[in-house]
């Protein structure tokens, strides 16, 4: 075999037929094959063994030219702030959704349509994303959206899937950070569940900066997912960091790492135990209903106390004492179990979903008592995904690996049952985050495909200079056996992903002219007296000049057109073409101005017209033989 068929194996220095990690290290190796060796009756691995493992890890994965993925994944951009989607298993990229960042070939950020979405926030030309997640209906997903967090500006978008464009954004009002997001699973999505991380002084005015005052916290956030407007907000003792809900509707939990609400790393690690919080959440709309709220910093949200006073529980929440600092909150796809990842323990912990009403009602002397087994699987256990078969794959951090477990068997082994429940663990290349099987967090969870999200690929890939990018490796649970099948590299820095299956999405081919995304433009030509699919008119309303004209492979409906100095110019382009693929583009040449127009599409996007002189546009999406010469002038005039 030559090095490069070796998929986990070495691409230069390494000795042919050793993997990496084993010539970086036989301990890692040696101790993961030990973990596989024990798990699965002694699977040692040749040069001949491993050829034959990545011809067949090839085969899987292997996409024919013109045939189609099985599923879509949709893929957290990270701190580049957009989402990607990729087919899943070939892990070819399909598509990038800006969101809360500047795109300059759609023109996200630069267009009247996008500005709208993007409102008062889009002064921030930076995001963070983290969660994506796919609205649902009866615990499975229902396809119609995808909504995601921005962490660094504190806000919540929603993508239409069936146009793949962002078509609402909420800045979460008086909260710092946004950063876990899920979504009410049954009996449908009314609720996005958010986050606010940090804990802040309320209100935030320089009037106090003193964490431990009764007037910092941080608050759980819950979003009409139908109108993007905030439905409540929980305050909380401690921060939140990652949330999940249940399979029915009735409680969401978040994970606490600074139970301390300390300001720094020594604090924030004093306590031995910090608390998954859970949320009832009948309780707290029945309380809302009844005017039993407040409000918080002259915001019009509803808003309840979930802290404890004098260490008495409030009827919203309870906090149930997990090892310290914990970090992912999952919802086991068979509705039974919340886990949270121990992070800086070695354990997960599984609270048992059908004790929450007892909780609740107060049967319980010790809030543990919902904790039905704390499964210790390896050094730094950070997220957990389902294959709906009972096991759990939880990553592990410092281990660089995935280690397959048993639930059940993990209960039995907690209540002292001489079990094994830990099934195999597999090396990871390298620090993996999240991770996530297919339809992991629906009912349908079908385990076939695990995304492993490593934060680091070192020598992975050929060298990109000292920013490296992550590796988003893919592999195949579908066996008794994890198997990886494939190396993905990522940019800046995918924290999370989904998978749906192909038939879950249905998008739209062309642009409905009725679609709401351009009606707010579709109005204003109306105001003008233009039909846009018709029309190619300038209309001057004092400095300002609106100019409409249409786009048909190869040309614009107007050659050119001209202006004043000075004058504020919105160029409106409805594209024509009904072929699918025939998308144009307009680009204004030295005046920033770039935007796309897809078949039946309306864009518009303004800019100041502030240098005399002819200047030409183009189109800049490849449309036609002829796309070169799809040209026009802009002539402006001295002022
Ligand atoms: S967090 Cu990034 S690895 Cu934001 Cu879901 Cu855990
Ligand atoms: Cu139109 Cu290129
Ligand atoms: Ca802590």
């Amino acid at each position: 075999m030559s090095d490069k068929d070796n998929n986990q194996g070495p691409q230069d220095e390494a000795p042919k037929g050793l993997s990496r990690r084993g010539f970086l290290g036989t301990s890692a190796v040696a101790s993961a094959a030990l973990a596989g060796a024990t798990a699965l009756g002694g699977t040692v691995f040749t040069r001949e063994s491993w050829a034959a493992a990545a011809k067949e890890a090839r085969s899987k994965i292997h996409v024919a030219p013109g045939e189609l993925d099985e599923y879509y994944g949709f893929w957290s951009g990270g701190h580049q702030g957009e989402v990607r989607v990729l087919g899943v298993p070939s892990m070819r990229e399909l598509m990038r959704i800006p969101v809360f960042n500047v795109d300059s070939a759609t023109g996200w950020g630069l267009t009247n349509e996008s500005k709208r979405v993007l409102g008062d926030s889009g002064k921030y030309l930076n995001g963070d994303c983290h969660h994506p997640h796919i609205s649902m209906t009866d615990g499975k997903y229902d396809g119609k959206y995808l909504f995601i967090n921005d962490k660094a500006n504190s806000r919540v978008a929603r993508i239409r899937l069936d146009i793949m464009k962002c078509d609402k954004m909420l800045t979460v009002p008086n909260v710092q950070a946004i950063h876990g997001l899920r979504l009410q699973k049954v009996p449908y999505t009314k609720y996005v569940f958010a986050n606010g991380e940090f804990v802040i002084p309320h209100p935030n005015d320089g009037h106090s900066f003193d964490l431990q005052d009764k007037n910092s916290f941080t608050m759980f956030n819950a979003i009409d997912a139908e109108k993007m407007e905030m439905a409540f907000q929980v305050i909380v003792d401690g921060n939140l960091d990652n949330a999940d809900m249940d399979y029915s509707g009735r409680y969401a939990a978040a994970t606490c790492y600074n139970s301390e609400k300390a300001y720094d790393l020594g604090g924030m690690m004093r306590n031995e135990r910090d608390w998954v919080v859970v949320f009832n959440i009948p309780a707290i709309e029945a309380a809302i209903k009844a005017g039993k709220f407040i409000h918080v910093d002259g915001d019009k949200t509803p808003v309840v106390d979930g802290r404890k006073v004098d260490g008495k529980d409030s009827p919203f929440t309870r906090y149930i004492p997990v090892p310290k600092n914990p970090h992912g909150l999952n919802t086991s796809s068979d509705g039974k179990y919340f886990i949270a990842n121990g992070k800086l323990s070695p354990t997960v912990s599984m609270i048992a979903i059908d004790r929450l009403d007892d909780l609740f009602a107060g049967k319980f002397k010790d809030p543990r008592e919902v904790i039905v087994a704390e499964p210790e699987l390896g050094l730094g256990p950070l997220h957990t995904t389902f294959d709906g078969r009972g096991n759990a794959y939880t990553t592990l951090f410092i281990d660089s690996q995935v280690v397959k477990w048993n639930m059940d068997e993990a209960v039995r082994a907690y209540k002292g049952e001489k079990v094994n429940y830990i099934k195999q663990k597999l090396d990871v290349h390298y620090q993996p985050g999240h991770n996530h099987a297919s339809l992991t967090e629906t009912s349908e969870a079908d385990g076939k495909w695990l995304v492993v999200l490593c934060k680091f690929s070192k020598d992975r890939f050929l060298p990109t200079g000292p920013l490296h990018p992550e590796n988003d490796q893919l592999i195949d649970i579908s066996g008794e056996e994890m198997k990886l099948v494939h190396d993905g590299p990522a940019f800046a820095e995918p924290h999370d992903c989904i998978l749906a299956r192909r038939d879950q999405i249905k998008t739209q081919k062309i642009w409905k002219r009725d679609d709401p995304f351009f009606a707010a433009t579709v109005a204003i030509a109306k105001k003008d007296g233009i039909n846009l699919e018709t029309d190619n008119k300038v209309i001057r309303d004092g400095k300002k000049v609106r100019v409409y004209m249409t786009s048909m492979a190869p040309s614009y409906g107007l050659n050119e057109f001209t202006v004043k100095q000075g004058d504020e110019v919105t160029v409106t382009i409805t594209n024509i073409d009904q072929i699918e693929d025939v998308s144009h583009g307009f680009v204004m040449t030295n005046h920033g101005v770039s935007m796309e127009i897809s078949p039946q599409q309306t864009s518009s996007i303004t800019f100041i017209a502030d240098k005399p002189g002819l200047h030409w546009y183009y189109c800049s999406w490849f449309c036609h033989a002829l796309h070169m010469e799809m040209v026009g002038r802009m002539k402006v005039e001295r002022a």
